[in-house]
């Protein structure tokens, strides 16, 4: 009989979506010792939240997540709800003794993804952030290249992360699906919605991000507010670029916007070492792109004349997380990464390891974003204070 992993998850969005489905999937394709239930869904909107529980098979339904940190038979809660109110939720359910995952970004700010961290390690509850691109297959593998040694001294990496759905200005800001446009509700605007994610992928492969300098840009300055009715000051960053410098002496150059037309999810990257080079674009997922400049195995240099780009298909079951699905060849999709970071996760309790990115990654993260914002009001370079 497995043990049960009964899981309480809060927020009837789409990221409750990609979770809900991870969560149902996860002995399906993964050989972990717990069976994830989908025990209780909450929102504050009980008819959705039925109309979720149907969908996704929750056996019940809360519309006050407080009702969950009491509830024994809730072992896990997940929160999928609007930034403004990850840091309470994760604190209530830390000192609940609740295991705790939550999605990206961690927080509103600094101060209050450092409260969280401290929350969950007092408690000592095991914590996940959901940054469910370092579960793409391709973006594993390059961490795998790197960790190899075969990109060598790191001089550059390049990132963007582009979409188009704000470009019209009768886009409103605020409310059920357009949260992420109104600053007290987000916390800011690309930076830690979309860059967040460029971040963690940029640490993660490359190190700590120590020194940053960044312009953001807001392109429509009022929009209707969904939930006043009023046309109201927008105080997002509609756009974001900045320029880094990494602790081991790389650069860096980040760019996002949701005003690129005809770009709906264009998350890149490109890393240049001494030895080889790695370029990832997410509309292509199962590719991974490696200039080898350097055999590691014989030392030597490739041949001039056989050298150019590999485009790897990521597909084999030697390739991350490729082995618990299909045949060589065939492809996974963007709702598997959650499915990987769920396992990881999983994986992680029942080895007694910790699993990475957990709310410390996303506090390094987050230290950055802060520092983004802070440089672009003031035009400054800033140290960031993330560490490894
Ligand atoms: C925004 O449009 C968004 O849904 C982000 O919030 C997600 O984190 C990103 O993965 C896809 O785009």
């Amino acid at each position: 009989m497995a043990k049960q992993l009964r899981v309480g998850l809060i927020g009837c969005g789409f990221m409750g979506r990609t979770h809900s489905n991870a969560y149902r999937r996860l002995n399906n394709f993964f050989q972990v010792e717990h069976q994830a239930v989908l025990q209780a869904i909450c929102d504050t909107n009980e008819p959705k939240a039925r109309a979720y529980a149907e969908t996704w098979g929750y056996q019940r339904v809360e519309t006050d997540w407080r009702k969950l940190l009491d509830a024994k038979d809730i072992d896990l809660i997940d929160v999928c709800v609007p930034n403004v109110a990850h840091h309470d939720i994760v604190v209530a359910a830390a000192q609940a003794g609740k295991m705790v995952c939550c999605e990206k970004p961690l927080a509103m700010n600094v101060a209050q993804a450092e409260d969280m961290v401290r929350a969950v390690e007092m408690a000592g509850v095991p914590n996940m952030i959901w940054f469910n691109y370092r579960r793409v297959p391709s973006i594993s593998l390059a961490k795998q290249i790197v960790d190899e040694g075969r990109i060598g001294r790191a001089f550059h990496y390049r990132a963007t992360y582009l979409q188009d759905w704000t470009i019209s200005s009768d886009v409103p800001q605020g409310g059920d699906a357009l949260w992420r446009l109104d600053a007290r509700v987000a916390g800011s605007g690309v930076t830690g919605d979309l860059l967040a994610h460029s971040i963690d992928t940029a640490m993660w492969l490359n190190g700590p991000i120590a020194r940053v300098v960044a312009k953001t840009e807001t392109f429509i300055k009022e929009r209707k507010h969904a939930v006043s009715g009023q046309v109201e000051p927008v105080t997002i960053d509609d756009a974001c670029m900045f320029l880094a410098l990494f602790a081991n002496g790389s650069m860096g150059t980040f760019e996002s916007t949701r005003y690129a037309r005809g770009r709906k999810n264009f998350n890149t990257f490109e890393l240049n070492g001494a030895d080889g080079s790695l370029y990832f674009d997410l509309e292509e997922p199962e590719y991974l792109q490696f200039f080898e400049y350097r055999q590691l195995a014989t030392g030597k240099k490739t041949e001039s004349h056989l050298t150019g780009w590999r485009k790897i298909h990521t597909t084999n079951s030697e390739h991350p997380y490729m082995s618990h699905y299909w045949v060589p060849g065939t492809c996974i999709g963007y709702e598997h990464t959650f499915l990987n970071a769920l396992a990881d996760f999983v994986e992680g309790l029942e080895k007694g390891r910790t699993t990475v990115p957990n709310f410390r990654s996303g506090l390094q993260t987050q230290k950055v974003c802060d520092a983004v914002i802070e440089s672009a009001r003031t035009g400054q370079w800033l140290d960031t204070g993330a560490e490894a």
